[in-house]
């Protein structure tokens, strides 16, 4: 069993990946299956039907889009008040600095929010940016046209790679990813046994760095390892050790360029990040791919309109798993990151405070951020005076 080590405050297994040492890693695995002929997807965001990628005998990648270094490239072309995580995009792309998008033969952007829309628009003349056209809503008007868009998507990616893509295919592809939905859920789900048996800093870190492992069998059997040590290391060490730690559930936007300033820090601060309510969390993962659907296609596009993104309009089933989240995770004070300029969770915030204070009777804080590091001594402030709202 691994060592659990303190590192600045938080108990992280001896061997611990960083997110830049796994996406380090992952780019020389990526150059070798490039060397081998396997051909690469590159996306940004998880409405993004992977099991397609794959049954087209292809490997889905995400995209960098974590960092402020390549922001002032961007700036050049985009406007400065703009999402970083937008911004970030494309000024990976713009300055050659992702080897993902540099060894990806594909890239596939979606229209979420109006700010992506545009930038894949730009960022399709660096590389060739085929975007799915998502509907916001749920009804079956919706689901009919998602579903066309999903055969669309299909049907490029047959044509990219000169492939054609059997039923029997994405099946097997929709199983795959079914298990791995499974596998990351039981392990975020870790977060509901209280004391907490893990940081939410190292189950976001992982959660993300998973993109950067590309056999999902090994990603799988990999997280089944840790999650059966963290499960270990909690009987024998842990279990009947109360503890008076805030439990906070994270929501709003993807973090992993905020992590270090947000979710380490309020760590760091006494408090357990226990649920995560993100993408780079369990958003994905609640809901699986009908493996019983006689059509795949509209299997798949069913799954994935369900995602409780602020895109959607009305979104009422992000607040219901929300509250389940609150109530199964024991949680105490709820922590929302809205990105610069990220205008539908921006607005969805207002919903999902008076959901959290009037319904759930719980603290809430809203965090409005970008990927520098010129706000953290503010941000510190409030994260402090928010724990001592919560802290007995
Ligand atoms: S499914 S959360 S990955 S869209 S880029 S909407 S932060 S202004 S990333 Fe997202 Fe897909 Fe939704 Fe998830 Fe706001 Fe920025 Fe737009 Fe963003």
């Amino acid at each position: 069993m691994q060592q659990a080590v303190q590192t600045g405050g938080l108990r992280l297994p001896e061997n611990f990946e960083s997110y830049g040492e796994a996406r380090k890693k992952g780019f020389l695995h990526m150059k070798e299956l490039k060397e081998q002929g396997k051909r690469v997807v590159g996306m940004f965001c998880s409405f993004v039907p992977t099991e397609l990628v794959y049954a087209a005998g292809a490997l889905p990648v995400g995209l960098c889009a974590f960092s402020d270094e390549p922001i002032p490239a961007a700036e050049a072309d985009l406007p400065r008040n703009l999402c970083p995580l937008i911004k970030a995009s494309y000024g990976f792309a713009l300055t050659d600095t992702c080897p993902y998008f540099y060894f990806s033969d594909l890239v596939v952007g979606e229209t979420t929010c109006d700010g992506k829309r545009k930038m894949f628009e730009l960022l399709n003349s660096i590389k060739e940016t085929y975007v799915m056209q998502l509907p916001f809503r749920r009804d079956e008007k919706a689901l009919a046209f998602w579903k066309d868009e999903i055969v669309a998507f299909k049907e490029k990616l047959e044509q990219t790679f000169g492939v054609t893509i059997t039923e029997e295919d994405v099946r097997r592809a929709i199983q795959a990813k079914n298990r791995e939905r499974d596998v990351m859920r039981r392990f975020l789900e870790l977060g509901k046994l209280n004391p907490a048996p893990l940081s939410g800093y190292e189950m976001g870190t992982r959660a993300d760095a998973g993109s950067f492992s590309f056999n999902l069998e090994e990603r799988c059997d990999k997280i089944e390892e840790r999650i059966r040590e963290i499960q270990a290391d909690w009987e024998a060490n842990y279990k009947d050790t109360p503890s008076t730690r805030p439990r906070l559930l994270v929501t709003g936007c993807p973090n992993a360029g905020v992590r270090e300033k947000i979710i380490r820090a309020v760590e760091e601060m006494g408090a357990d990040v226990v649920a995560f309510d993100t993408c780079n969390g369990i958003r994905e993962k609640v809901e699986k791919v009908d493996e019983t659907n006689p059509d795949v296609y509209d299997a798949l596009a069913r799954k994935y309109l369900n995602i409780t993104c602020s895109v959607m309009s009305p979104n009422e089933s992000r607040r219901t798993y929300i509250g389940q989240m609150i109530d199964e995770y024991q949680i105490d004070g709820v922590l929302e990151i809205v990105l610069q300029s990220c205008h539908t969770y921006a607005v969805e915030a207002d919903l999902i405070k008076r959901y959290v204070t009037e319904e759930k009777h719980l603290p809430y804080l809203n965090i409005e951020t970008d990927y520098s590091q010129a706000d953290s001594g503010q941000i510190n402030t409030r994260l402090e005076a928010f724990l001592e709202t919560i802290m007995p």
